[in-house]
């Protein structure tokens, strides 16, 4: 099944909003296999954020990014990358969908709460960045009989 790497940002840790984030994702049927509090540095984010080098937020966005800790999670579920981001919302929160966290919780466009990878390619890397392999955890999850198929299971 594929895995996709979550972030509560500093903004989210500092609201209060780590349950409320988590609880979404529990809700929704994927399967948390690993979580930490980390604080990112300038080596890690200059590489999480390459994308988006040189452009004018780019300094703010990473002085913001190191402004607190952050909840890194690594969850799964069939085609789960673009279900989370469905439950993410657009950048901008306030123009966000209701419903969406960035939607319910937010109002700005780079205070926005939360990262979720945008590919699978996204994926590797940053779960590459942030876990070893020992920290990502293959388990059993029993609710998986409910809320998969039989042929969505074997995804
Ligand atoms: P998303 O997090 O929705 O995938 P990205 O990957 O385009 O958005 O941007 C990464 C982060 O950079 C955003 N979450 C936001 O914090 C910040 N950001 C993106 N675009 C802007 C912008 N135009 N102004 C300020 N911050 C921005």
């Amino acid at each position: 099944m594929e895995k996709t790497v979550v972030l509560v940002k500093p903004d989210g840790v500092q609201r209060g909003l780590i349950g409320a984030i988590i609880s979404r994702f529990e809700k929704k049927g994927l399967k948390l296999c690993a979580i930490k509090m980390v604080a990112l540095d300038d080596a890690i984010l200059d590489k999480w954020y390459a994308h988006h080098l040189g452009k004018p937020f780019f300094k703010d966005l990473k002085n913001f990014m190191k402004s607190s800790p952050v909840v890194a999670m690594v969850w799964e579920g069939v085609e789960c990358i673009e279900a989370v981001r469905l439950i993410v919302g657009i950048t901008k929160s306030r123009g966000a969908e209701a419903g969406t966290i960035r939607g319910d919780f937010g109002m700005s466009q780079s205070h926005n709460l939360i990262h979720a990878s945008d590919s699978p390619e996204a994926a590797k890397k940053e779960l590459r960045f942030l876990f070893k392999g020992k920290e990502i955890l293959d388990y059993e999850k029993s609710e998986y009989l409910h809320v998969y198929n039989i042929e969505e299971l074997e995804k």
